[in-house]
This record gives C-alpha cells, sequence and structure tokens, in this order.
C-alpha cells in the first residue's frame, strides 16, 4: 500500500464581492414591492406581509459578511435576484470547468510539476453544470492531462470525499498523483429571494493535488480518512431530470435549495465533533493536541461549539480557522479555503485537520501531518 499526501492546494476568488449590506438592501426593496402589490390582501387578512431581512441578524446568526459571486449584477437587482450567466456554445469551456481550472492551475503552480504528471481527475461538487459530459473530463482535456476523470457529489463533503477516494486509488496503485477539484457555484441554486437563506452561500473554486507519498517532496502527510453519511431531509435539493415529468411542477420555478437551519445545526455538531475525536483515537492521535482545525465553513457558531468539544478548550482563532466571514458558505470548497490559506506556520511534524459536514447528512475527516 502506497502512503498518499496532499501536494499542493490552489484556489480561484471569483472577481465579485457582495456584502450582506447590498444583499439585505435588494431583499428588502424586493420585499417592499411584494408587501405593495399585495397590500389589499395583506390588510384583508388574506396574505401574510413579508418580513425584511436585516444584516444584524446575519452576522450573529451566521458570522457572514460577505462573499464571493460570478455575477453580482443580476444579485442586486430585486427584479431579477438571480445570477446572469448567458450559455456558451459546446466549443467554449464551461463556466464551471473554466474556474475548476484556474484553481487547479493555482495548485499545480505550487506542486511545480506539468499538469502531465496528473493520471485522473475528480470534479467533486455540489452542483454540477450538467449531467454529462463529467465536468472532470471537459476539465482533463483543459489542462491535457492523460488519464480518466469523474463527477462526485457529497454536497459540502464532496471535497473530503474526493481527497479519500484520491487517497485510496494511491494507496490501491491506481494513480500516483490525482487533482480534485471544488467548483461551487452556488449561487445558481440559491434562492435569493428566502429570507432564510438568501445570506448563506459564495462562489469559489479549489483544487487539491494528492500525490504518492513515494515521489512527493513536502506537502503533507495523510494520516487518515473517514468518511460517514446518515440520511436526513434537512437539507435539500430537489432540482433534477424529472422535475419536468411531474405535471403539478409545470409552470413552477426551479427547485432550490431549502434547509432547517436550526435542525441541521442541533444535529450535525454532535455527529461531527463525535466522528472527529473517535477517528483520531483510532489514528492513535491527541484530539486535544491538533495545531489546527480547517472545519467546513458554514456557521461561525457551529464551528465554535465542534471547535471547544474537539480541542476540549476555546479554541483561539489560530486553532479554529474561519473563513466565512469573508466567503461565506461555499459548500465543499470551505475547508479547503481555510486549509489552502492557513497553513504556512506549520513545522515538519504538526498535525491538523480537514473536516467537511453538510447535505445527505454527510461528514468527512481527514487528518494531515506537516512533512
Ligand atoms: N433577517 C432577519 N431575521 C431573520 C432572517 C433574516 N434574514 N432569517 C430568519 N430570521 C429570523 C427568523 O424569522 C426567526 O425569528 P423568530 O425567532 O421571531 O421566529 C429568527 O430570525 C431565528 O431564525 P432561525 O431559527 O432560522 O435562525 P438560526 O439562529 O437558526 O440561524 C442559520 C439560521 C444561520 C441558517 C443557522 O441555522 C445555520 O447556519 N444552521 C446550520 C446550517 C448548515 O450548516 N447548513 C449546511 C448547509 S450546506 C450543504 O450541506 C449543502 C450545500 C449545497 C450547496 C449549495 C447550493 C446553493
Amino acid at each position: 500500500m502506497t502512503d498518499a499526501v496532499i501536494a499542493a492546494t490552489g484556489l480561484y476568488t471569483p472577481p465579485n464581492t457582495l456584502t450582506n449590506a447590498e444583499l439585505v438592501e435588494t431583499f428588502n426593496a424586493f420585499v417592499a414591492r411584494e408587501n405593495a402589490r399585495n397590500a389589499e390582501a395583506i390588510a384583508a387578512g388574506q396574505a401574510e406581509a413579508l418580513s425584511p431581512s436585516s444584516v444584524e441578524f446575519i452576522e450573529k446568526a451566521s458570522g457572514i459578511k460577505s462573499r464571493y459571486v460570478m455575477d453580482k449584477t443580476g444579485l442586486v437587482d430585486p427584479d431579477l435576484m438571480r445570477p446572469i450567466m448567458p450559455e456558451r456554445p459546446n466549443e467554449q469551456i464551461s463556466i464551471l470547468a473554466e474556474i475548476a481550472v484556474e484553481a487547479a492551475m493555482d495548485a499545480l503552480v505550487a506542486w511545480n510539476k506539468p499538469a502531465s504528471e496528473i493520471d485522473a481527475v475528480i470534479c467533486a461538487a455540489s452542483n454540477m453544470q450538467r449531467a454529462y459530459p463529467a465536468m472532470a473530463i471537459e476539465i482533463q482535456d483543459a489542462l491535457g492531462i492523460d488519464g480518466f476523470g469523474f463527477d462526485m457529489n457529497v454536497a459540502c463533503s464532496s471535497a473530503t470525499f474526493g481527497i479519500k477516494t484520491a487517497a485510496d486509488y494511491i494507496a490501491s496503485g491506481s494513480a500516483k498523483a490525482v487533482l480534485v477539484v471544488n467548483p461551487e457555484i452556488t449561487s445558481g441554486h440559491l434562492n435569493f429571494q428566502d429570507r432564510d437563506s438568501h445570506f448563506i452561500f459564495g462562489d469559489v473554486a479549489t483544487a487539491v493535488i494528492v500525490e504518492a507519498a513515494d515521489q512527493a517532496s513536502g506537502g503533507w502527510d495523510i494520516l487518515g480518512t473517514r468518511l460517514k453519511t446518515q440520511f436526513s431531509n434537512n437539507i435539500r435539493n430537489n432540482f433534477g431530470f424529472l422535475n419536468r415529468a411531474a405535471p403539478e411542477g409545470v409552470g413552477k420555478p426551479d427547485k432550490l435549495f431549502v434547509q432547517e437551519g436550526r435542525k441541521v445545526f442541533r444535529e450535525v455538531v454532535p455527529m461531527v465533533s463525535e466522528m472527529i475525536v473517535a477517528h483520531a483515537e483510532d489514528l492513535g492521535l491527541d484530539p486535544t493536541a491538533l495545531k489546527r482545525l480547517w472545519l467546513h465553513q458554514a456557521n461561525i457558531n457551529m464551528n465554535e461549539l465542534i471547535g471547544r468539544r474537539v480541542l476540549g478548550r476555546e479554541p483561539t482563532p489560530e486553532e479554529n480557522v474561519i473563513i466565512l466571514d469573508e466567503y461565506a458558505n461555499t459548500s465543499s470548497a470551505g475547508s479547503i479555503i481555510a486549509f489552502h490559506k492557513h497553513n504556512d506556520d506549520f513545522r515538519p511534524g504538526e498535525l491538523g485537520l480537514i473536516c467537511s459536514f453538510g447535505a445527505g447528512y454527510s461528514a468527512g475527516t481527514v487528518f494531515v501531518r506537516k512533512r
């Protein structure tokens, strides 16, 4: 069995920042318009007035201050409230593949080896732009990689599931180097007219190169990977190819992201904390000795609770890295952004944890040691 190493990571950050204030201003303009339109029905008690959103609530409930988005113009227009991304001809690279390639190129520069040394591409994300051909194969083609590629979707846990799959390929000898990309254009599948969730997500792409330890120089030893899934209806995206076959859905808007945020919070925190501690113990590691947690970035209060349960103390900001204030929830990419941006200070031998959790439910743990 060959050990696997995280040899390099890469990041693509979209050009547009969207602050809570901008998002709330648009949402509240929409609310004022809808309430004015329905004024008579509201006054007669036949319809409920919509409530405004607030910057203070968003920051306190989630820790999110801003996010990056691929298109901003449509999101700040109360008459649209969805991103504008014109369809591209088949001859042009698709937008999801394009941002994955950007992140991959960033990782390849850090790796300092050519793309031709990659054997496989896994595109692991919560929304694929199309069913087929696989996004991964388009990305493979754009980078000039000779090998194979496929897509996988485990929602917010896609990156850790991708890293584990890559590490298993390396262990079995199927590949010597695997590129895992996580392009997340979450703005395409978020209902910006839903007060409960309009602030949650942001767009981004990350890339991770997983390589055989016997040929890697530097990087991070993968000490252990573990995956867990447990069915829950509390986070769903019912968009799918059979939507158009449902007679009751004809003429209705696309199905978008929905969740029961409170329930997710309550159920996922214990599940993930226990999983991290048990996995550390099985690897013979002391979880309280971890130098850093690079947790999934959905909610700051959730991460603080998990951090406290895992480390057995109040984690410092250096121990429990937060990037969701700037990026919001970027689904699978969140823990990878945190890892990518905050690992320069590690010395050889020091330990950390990349951990994801989200829809499914799904969770993944990847313990790493600086080489
Ligand atoms: N402005 C002002 N007030 C608001 C707003 C708002 N925007 N929204 C809700 N409120 C009000 C509510 O009406 C409620 O009022 P009242 O108490 O009077 O009834 C009050 O605020 C509290 O509401 P909640 O209980 O809903 O608020 P919470 O404190 O629970 O916070 C959160 C909501 C932030 C959503 C929180 O529950 C949370 O973050 N939970 C964890 C969720 C999570 O981790 N989800 C992971 C999902 S991602 C994933 O796995 C899959 C991804 C797929 C990809 C993406 C595609 C888009």
